[in-house]
């Protein structure tokens, strides 16, 4: 959403956020743009399972992945969760199906055995669960609760049914048979970019206290200090991994971490999800269509594992998330950390390649009007990257609104991926947004970025 831009470090030029202030209009406002944002949304979740029939919403594509109608219920039931119960006090409109859109009560695997809502359903079950957060939105004070401030319960429920339609779109990947989605080709590239960029060392501010729609694990902004590294200008393509699978990458040991290689071992993995054998070289299924490999474009699909092993068979290494943030959000200039890689601006098309307005990664040099001050390109939107971070709470955190949403999934399971894919829309993700998953996966839309440390001497 356009929300006051979060000036994090600068004290004194931290933005009034704009649902605490006093006047009317102001209020009005904020409520205007809650409205665009919910049903704005709500389009992109009816686009993503009107495109199929009643069968296909309910059968399951994949044991990790959920029926698409199961995604779709579960939207609207934690919207009725927070926005009519909690916000609204308002009386529950199912309270018999908690239990089943639940997910740490249901496995992914058993869900297409519940007892789900039809489609049918569903969708009448999300209709009047939305018309209540209409009504009550006309009538809610933002300085009430700490929750309502800036309208965060509002943006914590846009981002939620976001994230799902996210995983929505993966779960279309996964679909078998003809293509249901359309959606016209990225950018070509507009400039050469080149090979790494130098961060000079020093401290910088991580995280935020100020972006209002900021979730609890971005929270709260904290100096880092950080020795000088080098990192890709671009999300590795397509051309440098096929490098690494011509060489017999996925057949050394020797470029694997030890859980890497056993899980290569025990999966079977040869190449990166969708890759299909063509010849003698390797074609990619995208949405229920074949193509060939585009040489510029970021490799996609890949697990932690498998980005972890190409980094070391290039002699390279995953930034930590701390040097992907500081490549993506210091300015030199200023000393500033800003909202994303090229300011405080929110996301537009010339920027960044998100929202599923186009159904794959763009080339390398497609967006040089999103490059951050230090020139690292491709920060935000086509594919998330993967970090060598384990999902942690910064120094200080506290959940909010609930531990589930983060605090659950601390520890060294979970590996942290930054910046978001073309399937992940403005209003969740941003230059501090944290994403998590484990180091197996690879139906998300994942990619990564290598750095070094600086060699001797290369400082001058
Ligand atoms: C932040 C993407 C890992 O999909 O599991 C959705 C987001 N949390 N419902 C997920 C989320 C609760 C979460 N990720
Ligand atoms: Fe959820």
């Amino acid at each position: 959403m356009t929300a006051t831009a979060g000036r994090d470090g600068h004290p004194g030029t931290s933005g009034s956020p704009a649902g605490s202030d006093p006047d009317r209009g102001a209020e009005d406002n904020l409520r205007r743009r809650i409205a665009a944002e919910l049903i704005r949304t709500r389009e992109r979740s009816a686009l993503l399972t009107d495109v199929v029939d009643d069968d296909d919403l309910m059968r399951q594509h994949s044991t990790i992945m959920s029926p698409l109608v199961w995604d779709l219920a579960h939207v609207g039931n934690q919207e009725e969760l927070w926005l009519v119960r909690d916000v609204g006090r308002r009386e529950p409109v199912r309270r018999d199906i908690d239990e089943l859109y639940d997910a740490f009560k249901q496995p992914r695997k058993d869900r297409p055995a519940l007892p789900l809502l039809r489609p049918g359903e569903a969708r009448a079950y999300l209709g009047t669960v939305r018309n209540k957060v209409l009504d009550l939105l006309d009538q809610v004070r933002f300085d009430e609760r700490r929750l309502l401030a800036n309208g965060f319960a509002f943006g914590m429920i846009v981002q939620h049914e976001q994230q799902h339609d996210e995983t929505m779109l993966a779960t279309h990947q996964l679909r078998q048979g003809p293509p249901v989605l359309a959606a016209p080709p990225p950018p070509e590239p507009a400039v050469a970019v080149p090979g790494e960029v130098l961060v000079p060392g020093g401290p910088f501010v991580l995280g935020t206290s100020t972006e209002p729609w900021a979730l609890d694990n971005e929270r709260p902004a904290h100096e880092v200090d950080l020795p000088p590294f080098v990192i890709d200008a671009a999300p590795v393509t397509n051309e440098r991994y096929l490098a690494f699978v011509a060489d017999g990458g996925y057949d050394e040991p020797r470029w694997w971490s030890e859980a890497g290689w056993q899980h290569r071992c025990a999966a079977g993995l040869r190449a990166p999800m969708h890759w299909e054998p063509d010849g003698s070289g390797w074609a990619c299924r995208r949405f229920g269509r074949y193509a060939p490999l585009r040489p510029d474009e970021p490799v996609v699909h890949v697990c932690f594992y498998e980005a972890e092993a190409f980094a070391a068979w290039a002699g390279r290494r995953l930034p930590t998330e701390a040097e992907w943030e500081k490549a993506a959000r210091w300015d030199p200039a200023s000393g500033r950390s800003r909202r994303y890689p090229w300011g405080d601006e929110d996301p537009t098309p010339d920027r960044a390649n998100l929202g599923q307005r186009h159904l794959a990664p763009a080339p390398v040099g497609a967006y040089p009007a999103g490059a951050s001050a230090l020139g690292v390109h491709q920060l935000i939107g086509d594919v998330w990257e993967w970090t060598s971070s384990t999902f942690h709470g910064y120094p200080g955190f506290v959940a909010f609104p609930y531990r589930e949403y983060s605090e659950v999934f601390f520890g060294d399971g979970y590996r942290v991926l930054r910046g978001g894919s073309f399937g992940t829309d403005r209003s969740a993700c941003r230059g501090t947004f944290r994403n998590w998953d484990l180091p197996i996966r690879r139906q998300i839309f994942s990619g990564f970025r290598c750095a070094r440390d600086v060699r001797p001497g290369e400082l001058g």
